[in-house]
């Protein structure tokens, strides 16, 4: 599944330095003619992509890019130094628009790609250009030019890398809002989420996963019961599944492999991607409580969303395992596609 982030920024380039009026002065030369400098142009903005940016979430607490304006000219022809270019970085795969026309701009795809989203201004030039036969002394110049400005409006279609899978209740809901933005319904009857849900989960400082919520699914799915097939489609091409096991599931052992059964006879490689065992509400387990072994070298790893525990080492295993893996291939859809259900 892809789901779409979005951000508006607004840029403008510098404008340009003005242009000086001053008169060459030196001793014994009564009457210097014009030596007013150019001032310098404006800085450009820049567009460009970074792969180790995955989201557009930095657009949210940033919004204004200004570049710096040319400095102005000086006397002796001295020209105003140039403002610099400022760079914006951008993940790869963002589609740029002026968010007043909607007209794309730019469509930054690949790695090292850069685009120059506004033009600094002109400097303005400075009176030694505009001296004439009959005027030897202007007292005239140029102010800078503005620098273009404007309002950008950008788009970036997400892959979740993470997808979660587990009966209702589980905690799904509740995990992706512990360790994201996403803010999804969460309730403690079955079936509270009925379309998924995305989470940009931050890692560190520039580092970030994006994760799906799905509904439950239970025995039976692959059939079409619940609702949790339809949507196991969208998690096809994460890098990595966590499923997720309450701990106060009367068998969790049990649960796990009814879910891994589910995933198997959904196909299309699901029970073959990489997965975890996540044992959630951990804060509630039983005292005789012992984690789950599924075999396989699949790690378990126990948290509690509600107490904040295990959730460094679950974000630190999920970052491990997407930050190394390239994300599968869309393998093309089944003849007679099974989006028919019955909840
Ligand atoms: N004690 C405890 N309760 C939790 C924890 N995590 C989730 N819950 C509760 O479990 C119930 C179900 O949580 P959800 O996050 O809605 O579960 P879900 O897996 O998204 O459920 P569906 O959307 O129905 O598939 C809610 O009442 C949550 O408050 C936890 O760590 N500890
Ligand atoms: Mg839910």
């Amino acid at each position: 599944m892809k789901f779409v982030d979005s951000a508006s920024i607004f840029v403008q380039a510098g404008e340009g330095g003005r242009g000086c009026v001053s008169f060459r002065r030196e001793k014994f030369v009564p009457k210097g003619g014009p030596d007013g400098g150019d001032g310098g142009d404006g800085g450009n903005v820049w567009l460009r992509t970074n792969s180790h940016l995955t989201t557009l979430l930095d657009f949210k607490y940033r919004k204004k890019y200004l570049a710096p304006r040319g400095s102005h000219g000086q006397g002796s022809r001295k020209s105003g130094r140039k403002g610099a270019d400022i760079y914006i970085d951008v993940p790869c795969g963002t589609l740029v628009r002026n968010a007043a026309t909607q007209e794309v701009l730019a469509d930054l795809t690949g790695e090292g790609e850069e685009v120059m989203i506004a033009r600094g201004g002109h400097g303005g030039r400075g009176n030694q250009h505009f001296a004439t036969s009959t005027n030897q002394a202007p007292r005239r110049s140029e102010p800078g030019w503005k620098g273009e400005e404007l309002l950008l409006d950008m788009e970036l279609k997400l892959m979740a890398d993470v997808g979660l899978v587990g009966f209702p209740n589980a905690g799904k809901s509740t995990l992706i809002s512990v360790l994201s933005a996403a803010r999804p319904k969460i309730a403690d009857y079955p079936f509270t989420t009925l379309v998924p849900n995305l989470g940009i989960v931050r890692y560190e400082e520039y580092k970030s996963f994006v994760m799906a919520d799905i509904p439950g699914i239970i025995e039976g799915a692959a059939e079409g019961r619940g609702l949790g097939l339809q949507f196991l489609r969208h998690i096809e091409r994460t890098k990595i599944l966590a499923v997720l096991v309450s701990a106060d599931s009367e068998d969790p052992e049990a649960e796990y492999n009814m879910l891994l059964g589910e995933l198997e006879k959904f196909g299309r490689g699901l029970n073959e991607k990489p997965r975890i065992l996540v044992v959630t509400k951990m804060d509630i387990a039983p005292e005789d409580f012992t984690l789950p072994s599924p075999g396989d070298g699949v790690h378990v790893l126990a948290i509690s969303s509600v107490a904040g525990k295990g959730l460094k080492e679950l974000k630190d295993e999920l970052w491990r395992e997407v930050s190394m893996r390239d994300r599968p291939e869309e393998s093309p859809l089944p003849e007679c596609d099974g989006d028919a259900v019955t909840p």
